[in-house]
């Protein structure tokens, strides 16, 4: 680990302050605690608060570096990539240990990336990926295999397709935030699984931007711009319960009139797969914290982590046995 300055610690300690100054964005406000003089210290990049998601990760990193002893430095970008540039730029002026980051696109990060590479500071991206021609730009990933599961979303609308003996099924798609990974992976995975299979059309794609406001405002325009709608294929649970509210706003049943699959799994969503408003949950865990910090330690030690860590997921369908049984989600 590299030596630490004093003018860090002052950094970390106002940085601590300032999220004091607005715990309604974490809905408590985080303890920070003096790490001692060794502590390793992580920049994180966060990349905004569009989700029930993205605050639980949020919160998640924040417990498990307490959890660690971690010194962390935490910015929120507030949905722009221009902010998330500039708080690597800050981490790389204190001369952080280790740099970690949600990247909000998949493009546009290779000049900050070789300032952080040309600076010596190990860079781990979380929850999204990023394009580049250079992978030696970051060190690994730990996130979701979105193609996974935009796989396991196809799997499921076939399994229920087959069992109910459904044809010509009219799909619309909700996707998130345009070029994100996500967005691009939940919709290759899907597309992948169905492939082939008359069965299944895709009628329509609109980006929610993984908002529930815009999820809602979207349902609205597809449900008026098409006479049949079978099935919603939404990427993320905070659009799909936007998307619910204009379904039933239009007089139609959700998880009967049209099926519903979603991604994230949280728990309003579990809720809804309980009570048949949602037919299917594609689990995407937010919970990549105490991940984060031990490979964190591992980089700071100079220590070799794998190029990715997936952490495992599964699908809650309206078919699983344990339906009324999912432990409470914690987001
Ligand atoms: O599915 C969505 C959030 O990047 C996996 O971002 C994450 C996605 C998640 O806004 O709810």
């Amino acid at each position: 680990m590299r030596q630490r300055s004093t003018a860090k610690r002052a950094l970390a300690a106002a940085m601590a302050l300032a999220l004091l100054a607005f715990p309604a964005l974490y809905g408590c406000a985080p303890r920070q605690e003096a790490a001692p003089e060794d502590a390793v210290l992580l920049g994180f990049s966060q990349l905004g608060w569009e989700s029930a998601w993205r605050i639980g990760n949020s919160l998640d990193i924040q417990e498990a570096a307490e959890r660690a002893g971690v010194q962390l430095m935490f910015e929120n970008a507030q949905q722009k990539q221009e902010n998330q540039i500039s708080a690597i730029r800050s981490f790389i002026a204190y001369q952080v240990d280790v740099i970690a980051f949600a990247p909000i696109v998949e493009y546009g990060w290779d000049t900050v990336l070789q300032e952080a590479k040309d600076a010596g500071i190990p860079v781990l991206l979380t929850d999204r990926f990023i394009v580049t021609d250079d992978p030696s730009l970051y060190v690994g990933y730990v996130g979701a295999d979105f193609l996974e599961e935009g796989r396991k979303a196809g799997d499921y609308l076939i399994e229920k397709a087959d069992r109910e003996g459904l044809t010509d099924l009219k799909i619309v798609e909700l996707s998130g935030t345009l070029s994100s990974s996500p967005m691009q992976q939940r919709g290759e995975g899907f597309r992948a699984a169905i492939a082939g299979d008359a069965r299944f059309e895709i009628v329509e794609t609109m980006s929610g931007d993984f908002l529930r406001s815009k999820g809602k405002e979207c349902m609205q325009i597809l449900l008026e711009r098409h006479e049949e709608i079978d099935v919603l294929y939404s990427h993320n649970d905070a659009m799909t319960l936007g998307a619910i509210e204009a379904i039933e706003e239009a007089g139609l049943e959700p998880g009967k009139d049209i099926i519903i699959i979603t991604v994230d799994g949280e728990q309003a969503a579990i809720d809804l797969l309980q009570a048949g408003k949602i037919n299917c949950v594609v689990e995407c865990t937010p919970m990549l914290g105490d991940i984060i910090m031990d490979l964190a330690k591992k980089l700071a030690a100079g220590e070799e982590i794998p190029r990715v860590t997936n952490p495992e997921e599964r699908a809650f369908t309206e078919f699983d046995e344990d339906l009324m049984d999912i432990a409470p989600r914690g987001y």
